[in-house]
């Protein structure tokens, strides 16, 4: 279940049902068309933000995984227009270890902690959007060794030395 709330007039929750039917034209089947390396399948966030109405005042879009307690709030209008919500593969929801069952992803991101956009802005396990007028919270990490650390945690150390 993905929760959108915050500044919005239609807070909703969706589930893997309700992304699906969102509206064709916002779907994006087959990511790695996109972005090599990467799998499944994802509506785009403008499909989302469409559901949910953003008020006007909305300048921060928040990633939140309660799941392990990662979160990134960053500027909307970067994203607005490339952000996607990865949500199923193969027809299932997205495995728990491609960051499912629902995962944001920038195609073009930044390397990490370089600029507010970054890798890791991509949240996985996220259950809940937050639309805000000041920046959310936030606490991917900031510097090398913060990040490092971070990383060390991955299993099996996929994600090396970001
Ligand atoms: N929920 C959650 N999302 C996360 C992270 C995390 O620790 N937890 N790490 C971030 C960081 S720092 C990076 S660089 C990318 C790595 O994504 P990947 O493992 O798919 O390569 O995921 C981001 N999303
Ligand atoms: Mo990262």
């Amino acid at each position: 279940m993905l929760t959108i709330a915050g500044e919005v007039a239609h807070p909703r929750s969706l589930t893997f049902a309700d992304l699906a039917a969102i509206d064709a034209t916002y779907q994006v089947a087959d990511v790695s068309q996109l972005v090599p390396g990467r799998k499944g399948d994802a509506v785009r966030l403008t499909g989302i933000l469409k559901l949910v109405q953003p008020r006007s005042s909305v300048k921060y879009l928040g990633l939140h995984s309660s799941a392990d307690d990662f979160h990134a709030s960053i500027p909307l209008a970067a994203v607005l227009d490339r952000g996607l919500v990865i949500y199923r593969l193969d027809g299932q929801p997205l495995p728990d270890k491609a960051g499912g069952p629902v995962r944001f992803f920038i195609p073009d991101f930044a390397a990490c902690h370089t600029q507010e956009i970054d890798e890791c802005a991509n949240v996985k396990f996220v259950d809940r959007i937050e639309l805000t007028a000041e920046k959310g919270f936030d606490n991917r990490p900031h510097d090398g060794a913060s990040h490092e650390a971070l990383h060390a945690k991955d299993a099996g150390g996929a994600s090396e030395n970001r």
